[in-house]
């Protein structure tokens, strides 16, 4: 059994600014984890270096795990660095000997200085701090690590079980399933790779998602994973899982409170959930870098589908095509892929979104991306969201085809004006320019609406315009069995640009796409795409 110790509290902490900490680390206040320093004052807004710090009373091989961090940070443990963080909501193990039973100084430094892969373009805001719970558990020189579970049969319950054990273990290890069943499989050089057929067993689905556990122990070490029975499967135009087609309904969404930040604790994020669930929504893009641990959890168990995906937003060359960078995405592209491979909720994993996939030469960095997803997880589906729509040149790559247009409003060619009304045309016209063969998803689409401002005249940026587009939209999406679902852009105001050139377009320094507003108060389209789902459903 291992023993684990959540961290959550207060923590020593120390702003920096400019410079570097170094060792002893010096604090002057206390502040809590989670939490995101630069939304405290006189922090707010600042850009630099933090270091939180606390003592634990530990010894030996330790794991430290930090659901989500940002933007960048390093791990010290007495003042030895023993990890980084290098990409921001990760959520991350660091694995390092705490040396002697006794008092140690875990410190976290972090800065929230843009970096490679978070620029300041972005437009959602880079939060500094330590945004999910810390726990540190002690573990066993052999310990088991990367347990990937996958369905490999839904009808007969065969089960793959990937393992990787520490210090190159070789040994036996017992499969025992919650169901009661049992079965022994062998560590060979560190790995265990091994085919189970469950006997008994519960599908996981949106309507019905039922979990199993898997525990594995070793004559040293014992670990519980969490996972689901489910399968997808794309056939032409549709995704199916267990056999059924799907249709997905739902939400773009940033981990973003106002007051919070990305820090948001289990409540909220629940209640997010629970309201899009409730309103009869079945999916959520989490754009647009990984999610936390309690995120996936929640999904898992509450039965709602996500599509995962990498850090990152409308890269462009040079930087696409230089090799740290490219060394940089397939890392991310590969810790994250493992990190919640257990996670029946996810069922696409997308990366790169909006890069310049109209270039030939965008193809590489494309198909890297793919294979390296590809080679841990032989099954999932693969896709990034372009907005290059028509001229995309990487459709072919991936395994589901998804856009980002916005008819009536970048795209004011296709509104839904009294005099425009064509948002479904240009649809349709977008869907019969994609390959037949693969599903055909609305990965964004949406317009900007200020909480408050209703107009009848139904103005851009007004409530009653924003219904009225995404009610077309929506509609699209349901009655068209070319399109296999549509997220809608976005589900709550996200803070974004604080100044700089692209504030022009974000009121009040928010995107304002929410249906709704960043304190989750409904604007008029949550009503009215809400009551177009459930009158589709009764039908
Ligand atoms: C893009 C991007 C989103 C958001 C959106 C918008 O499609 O992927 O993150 O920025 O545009 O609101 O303009």
């Amino acid at each position: 059994m291992r023993l684990t110790e959540n961290l959550n509290g207060i923590w020593d902490f120390s702003y920096f600014g400019d410079d570097k900490p170094g060792y002893p680390f010096a604090t002057t206040e206390v502040l809590c984890v989670p939490g995101c320093y630069d939304l405290m004052e006189p922090y707010c807004g600042k850009r630099g270096y933090a270091v939180y710090k606390r003592q634990v009373f530990t010894g030996g091989l330790v794991d430290l795990f930090i659901d989500g961090a940002g933007l960048d940070g390093e791990v010290f443990c007495d003042g030895k660095s023993v990890g980084v963080l290098k990409y921001a909501y990760l959520p991350e193990h660091i694995i390092f000997d705490a040396g002697k039973e006794g008092c140690h100084e875990i410190a976290i430094v972090l800065c929230n200085k843009y970096n490679e892969v978070f620029e300041p373009y972005f437009d959602f805001h880079g939060y500094g701090g330590i945004y999910g719970d810390v726990t540190l558990t002690r573990i066993p020189a052999d310990y088991i690590h990367s347990v990937m579970i996958s369905t490999e049969d839904y009808l007969t319950g065969k089960l793959r079980v990937r393992a990787s054990a520490a210090n190159n273990f070789s040994g036996k290890a017992e499969l025992i399933f919650d169901t009661g069943y049992s079965t022994c499989a062998e560590f060979a050089d560190g790995a265990m790779d091994v085919e189970v057929t469950l006997p008994e067993f519960k599908l996981w689905s949106e309507k019905t998602p039922n979990l199993h556990t898997l525990t594995i122990k070793t004559a040293t070490d014992e670990v519980t994973e969490t996972f689901g029975i489910r399968q997808i499967k794309l056939d032409g135009r549709n995704i199916l899982i267990n056999g059924e087609k799907i249709k997905l309904v739902g939400f773009n969404r940033h981990e973003s409170h106002p007051e919070i930040g990305a820090a948001m604790p289990p409540q909220l994020i629940a209640a997010d959930l629970r309201m899009l669930k409730n309103g009869g929504f079945n999916y959520i893009r989490g754009s647009h870098y990984a999610q936390r641990k309690t995120m996936l959890d929640l999904c898992d168990k509450m039965g709602i589908y996500v599509w995962e995906e990498t850090l990152g937003w409308d890269f462009k060359a040079p930087k696409l095509h230089s090799p740290e960078f490219q060394a940089a995405q397939l890392d991310q592209a590969g810790k994250l892929t493992v990190s919640s491979f257990n996670h029946p909720c996810i069922i696409i994993k997308g990366y790169l979104n909006e890069n310049e996939s109209e270039k030939e030469e965008t193809r590489v960095i494309i198909k890297a991306v793919y294979d390296k997803i590809r080679s841990i997880d032989p099954h999932t589906p693969i896709t990034f969201a372009s907005n290059r729509y028509e001229k995309c040149v990487c459709t072919d790559i991936v395994d589901i085809v998804a856009m980002n247009p916005y008819p009536g409003w970048y795209d004011s060619k296709h509104g839904c004006t009294s005099t425009n009304d064509n948002v479904k045309p240009r649809l349709k016209e977008l869907s019969e320019a994609m390959p037949k063969d693969k599903p055909f998803l609305i990965t964004e689409i949406g317009a900007e609406a200020l909480l408050g401002f209703r107009d009848p005249l139904k103005t851009y940026w007004s409530e009653e315009y924003q219904a009225e587009l995404l009610k077309e939209c929506v509609e699209y999406a349901l009655d068209n069995d070319d399109c296999a679902g549509i997220s809608i852009w976005h589900f709550a105001d996200t803070r974004s640009y604080v100044s700089g050139p692209h504030i022009f377009g974000r009121a009040r320094g928010f995107n304002n796409k929410g249906i709704l507003s960043e304190y989750r108060q409904p604007k008029m389209a949550w009503y009215t795409v809400k009551e177009l789902l459930k009158n589709k459903k009764a039908k």
